[in-house]
């Protein structure tokens, strides 16, 4: 897909990439990388059922085949995992996942209750998506609080480990961190960080986001543990980032902005936070020297964007 740069001008004429303003422009904020092609690539594990919906609307409700609900079996194994390698606030979310939303080894949750679920915990919501989408859409729609989420799941070949999103990822790993207070304000900041920002930015802001967000860990009573939604959902890589294979180094923005990565296989690199809130802070700090001509906040009365030209 070809994307056609959109710019908008401030009072002072300064050009800058378009961003939404309202919650229902994300609308327009889907456009999709393509890696691969469906009808091309027969080896291609999933099954491509596209829930496209506009925002405001409840998300469709979907039938899994026996077949899914076999793959989405690695919850147990997972679940199992968590209790050493998982961070409390994701062990914490994941109890009331299972008490309130349906979260158990042979049922797939569906996005529209686990969404409402969110919206009462932190005021995320879910919007389903058809695959992967462009870094600038995707993390402008956390600045709205609104998670873009797959809906169908990975092949039955490979269940512990995926290289694309699909719902074992979001739901077993993005969705527990998703309600807690902390990490919610962390990642709707890298999303109002993201708005109207330079493609270098743009760059930056998503590789600091895969460190963090997809595969960060961070200490808790003594030890690492995983927060990292990659690492939630992948036995393989879970067990993997606490061995002895890779490097672990101390959470800095300014580094993981742009430390090189590749999406296909485990990282060699993990950066590990002290705290969600040490890591805000650092966050707070890195965004404070991206350069915009003009300033952004967050309206949560009514879901918009202010926008201030700065002096
Ligand atoms: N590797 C992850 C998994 O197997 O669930 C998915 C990562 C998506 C960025
Ligand atoms: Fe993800």
């Amino acid at each position: 897909i070809k994307r056609i740069a959109e710019e908008v001008r401030t009072t002072k004429e300064v050009k800058f990439h378009w961003f939404p303003r309202k919650i229902a422009e994300l609308d327009k904020c889907h456009h999709l990388v393509t890696k691969f092609d469906p009808d091309l690539d027969q080896d291609h594990p999933v099954s491509m059922f596209i829930s496209f919906n506009l925002s405001g609307e409840p998300i469709p409700r979907v039938e899994y085949t026996e077949e899914e609900i076999g793959t989405w079996e690695v919850y147990s194994t997972l679940r199992d995992l968590y209790n050493t390698h998982a961070c409390s606030e994701h062990l914490e979310a994941f109890r009331l996942l299972e008490r309130h939303c349906g979260y158990s080894p042979d049922n797939i949750p569906q996005l529209e209750d686990v969404s409402r679920f969110l919206k009462e915990q932190t005021g995320f919501q879910l919007r389903p998506v058809a695959g992967l989408l462009s870094a600038r859409d995707f993390l402008a729609s956390l600045a709205f609080r609104v998670f873009q989420c797959t809906q169908y799941i990975r092949h039955a070949s490979s269940p512990m480990h995926s290289p694309e999103p699909d719902c074992v990822h979001e739901l077993l790993g993005h969705v527990p961190m998703l309600a807690d207070r902390t990490f919610a304000q962390f990642s709707q900041a890298i999303g109002l960080a993201s708005l109207g920002a330079s493609e270098e930015d743009i760059e930056k802001l998503s590789t600091m986001y895969w460190f963090t967000v997809e595969f960060g860990l961070c200490k808790q009573g003594g030890a690492v543990k995983a927060y990292g939604a990659g690492l939630l959902s992948s036995y393989g890589e879970l067990v993997h980032s606490l061995s002895d294979e890779p490097e672990r180094r101390e959470f800095d923005p300014e580094i993981a902005a742009v430390q090189p990565y590749q999406d296909q296989n485990y990282q060699s690199v993990y950066f590990v936070s002290e705290s969600f809130a040490d890591a805000k802070e650092k966050l707070r700090t890195y965004v404070s020297g991206i350069k915009r001509p003009f300033s952004v906040r967050f309206d949560p009365y009514t879901c918009s964007i202010e926008v201030l030209d700065n002096p």
